[in-house]
């Protein structure tokens, strides 16, 4: 399997986040994709290959994110150095639009005009800090899926997306989660763009990180030609999507598919669970299967509360390669850096071999 990287990746490096009320090392860091690579390189199973430079990522991501939200992201942090903020030190939010104020947003649809409404409006949460490389870094990763997308396009053959930062819960105009462009949605984008039958191509969109992804949800929620099927911890963060109730609108009514699961889930509740996701993905029966990969669902993850073993990891690749589709695999979460490596490897080998 092709494994696509981009050293720009590893860039985007926020000292810190705020964290349960405390100032804590940014978990989201770049020795995640080394250990990574470090556990796939070596024995010929996994062919390591750059990302295509020459590819116009923003031209794709503007088919996902509005332009506004993209020329924030691309001059917020020169802004803030022009205002006085410290070149060495990453922008945070510090006011919220809680809808309970905005009601002149909301009517009139305005953008805030200065750069702290700005760095409130596009984001949700206190884990999106933007330092002087972050954008760089964000381009990176969503041209290390766009290139794995089209290894997938020209050849059928699956591949995996080594990026970061992840992407599943950034919206159309929103980052949060340690995710700035949504990875997944554009390459689905692309995908649908580069096949012959263009947007009725259908795209399933596996995302088994431990947290939802509300981005992903949110961007293909009207979408008909998109399904979207999430397994993902109840009552934990993002806190305010992922119920049974969230099944689409419109005429993506039926196409999201939520699977909520109890803090402390454990190999054999996971995989039953998962087979009725998979059972959703293949009535519908896509084109293309993009999974958002993380491993945020192990036992020792520092912010995660399922407990999965690494023998589950092979059989989640095993009941994914079942549903036989050209796959995309598409890195989102997963902390343990000592754990991540063994544990991303076992799921895309269950997934070459159906071996458990
Ligand atoms: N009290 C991904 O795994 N902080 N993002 C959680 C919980 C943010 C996780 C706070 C966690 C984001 C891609
Ligand atoms: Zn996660």
């Amino acid at each position: 399997m092709k494994v696509f990287v981009d050293e720009e990746c590893s860039l985007h490096r926020p000292p810190y986040e705020i964290l349960s009320g405390k100032i804590v090392a940014y978990h989201e860091t770049p020795d995640r994709l080394l250990q990574i690579r470090l556990a796939l390189e070596g024995d010929g199973v996994f062919q390591i290959e750059d990302a295509d430079r020459s590819i116009d990522v923003q031209r794709h991501a503007l088919q996902v994110h509005s332009v506004d939200y993209i020329e924030y992201l691309e001059s917020a942090f020169g802004l803030w150095v022009e205002e006085g903020g410290d070149p060495e030190g990453s922008l945070f939010p510090e006011t919220f639009p809680n809808a309970k104020i905005t009601q002149r947003f909301a009517t009139a649809n305005l953008a805030p005009r200065s750069l702290a409404g700005k760095t409130g409006y596009y984001c949700f949460d206190l884990s999106c800090p933007i330092t002087a490389d972050t954008y760089t870094s964000v381009l990176a990763s969503a041209r290390v899926s766009l290139s794995a997308a089209r290894e997938l396009s020209r050849s059928g053959e699956s591949a995996f997306a080594l990026s970061r930062p992840p992407g599943h819960h950034a919206g159309t105009s929103v980052a949060g989660g340690y995710c700035f462009f949504n990875n997944v949605a554009i390459a689905a984008k692309y995908l649908q763009q580069e096949s012959e039958c263009s947007t009725c191509c259908g795209i399933a969109i596996l995302d088994i990180d431990y947290h939802h992804g509300n981005g992903t949800q949110e961007i293909f929620y009207s979408d008909s030609s998109v399904t979207y099927v999430s397994l993902h911890a109840e009552l934990d963060y993002p806190y305010f999507t992922g119920s049974r109730e969230e099944r689409g609108d419109g005429p993506g009514e039926g196409f999201n598919h939520n699977f909520p699961l109890p803090f402390g889930t454990e190999d054999g509740a996971y995989c039953g669970e998962l087979r009725k996701g998979v059972k959703v993905i293949k009535e519908f029966d896509p084109a293309y299967l993009i999974v958002s990969l993380g491993v945020d669902t192990f036992e020792s993850d520092p912010i995660g509360a399922f407990k999965l073993t690494t023998a589950c990891y092979a059989e989640i690749g095993c009941i994914i390669r079942g549903l036989s589709k050209p796959t995309l695999f598409v890195l989102e979460g997963g902390y343990d850096l000592d754990t991540i490596g063994k544990n991303v490897r076992t799921l895309l080998e269950g997934f070459i071999t159906g071996a458990v």
